[in-house]
């Protein structure tokens, strides 16, 4: 793709507009640990390398929607179709006044200054992105790199690949020296038995390195739905057993995000006030509600405020 290709991505699915007001009430001090915001490209053009061009979702549109759901804090992650140019993202940041962390997407030659830059306006991590139909496959020593490079701010690596992809990948994910995150369960098969060997083996990892988990994007990993539209409060069924099960075992190391205005969804486009309604069949007890909103990003994106 060109900088002079700026049609939006053939088939591309607008978010919801007018999403509804969510039945479940958020408990106060809640985090979208996993949400983007696209441009607008008139003022932060996307990056010649991209894979798809989207439609704007501006920082006032994410904030709109954050305080129609009853969000408290946003936790913005770089998107793919900004490269690592983080221009946009650190734009939100500021415009957030302190209501929003940030993760980037650097590369290893990136100056301390910019380093700082970043940190200064909120960003606590890094993503790395395996996801082929996203991103061209980046060598593993200039992962590395970075992760050294981000390693003394205290920041963390958010992880994001397919199921399958896994063991190829658990070695060198277990040899970087910070924290790991994984977006929405490491994709998982969820046509397969969340009780099964692929998921167990996502599980062993998880534990054994001290992973976190992000529970989102149901709307992405269903095949049966059904989906979070037209009233549906017991959405994507399917997904259920996967996050329950992460929420259950790893209590203290799970997060919750919308991802809005969610990328490269084929068919169809999710209500965010329903999504938000599917959070209590993940996390069935108020305790479990809490530290997955609340407590867990409140540790990993402002730990200042936990003492
Ligand atoms: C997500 C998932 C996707 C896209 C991106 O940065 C991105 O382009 O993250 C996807 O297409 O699966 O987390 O938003």
């Amino acid at each position: 793709m060109t900088d002079h290709d700026t049609a939006v991505t053939p088939g591309w699915l607008d978010w919801y507009r007018g999403p509804s007001t969510p039945a479940f009430v958020l408990p106060p001090g809640a985090v979208d640990a996993h949400c983007h915001v696209f441009g607008p490209a008139a003022e932060f053009p996307f990056a010649p390398e991209r894979k798809y061009t989207p439609v704007d979702a501006s920082k006032h549109d994410l904030f709109a929607l954050r305080d129609h759901l009853g969000v408290d804090r946003n936790v913005i992650v770089q998107a793919t179709c900004h490269g690592a140019d983080n221009s946009a993202l650190v734009d939100a940041l500021h415009a957030a006044g302190g209501r929003a962390r940030g993760v980037a997407t650097v590369r290893p030659d990136v100056t301390d200054a910019e380093l700082r830059r970043l940190h200064e306006a909120g960003v606590r991590g890094v993503r790395f992105n395996f996801v082929r139909r996203l991103v061209d496959a980046a060598p593993r020593e200039a992962l590395e790199a970075v992760a050294r490079r981000v390693a003394p701010l205290g920041w963390h690596v958010v992880l994001y690949f397919e199921a399958a992809d896994l063991p190829d990948l658990e070695s060198f994910f277990a040899s970087l020296p910070v924290p790991l995150v994984v977006d929405h369960m490491g994709r998982p098969d969820v046509t397969r038995s969340a009780d099964g060997p692929e998921f167990a083996r996502f599980l062993r990892f998880v534990a054994a390195n001290h992973v976190w988990v992000k529970v989102s994007c149901p709307e992405r990993l269903t095949v049966s739905g059904p989906p979070a539209l037209d009233g549906e409060r017991h959405a994507y069924r399917d997904v259920v057993p996967f996050a329950r099960k992460v929420v259950e075992e790893f209590t203290d190391r799970t997060l919750w995000g919308t991802d809005w205005p969610h990328p490269n969804l084929k068919n169809h486009m999710p209500d965010d006030g329903l999504l938000v309604d599917h959070i209590p069949h993940i996390a069935t007890t108020a305790a479990r509600q809490r530290a997955l909103l609340v407590d867990n990003p409140l540790r990993l994106y402002w730990p200042e405020e936990v003492r």
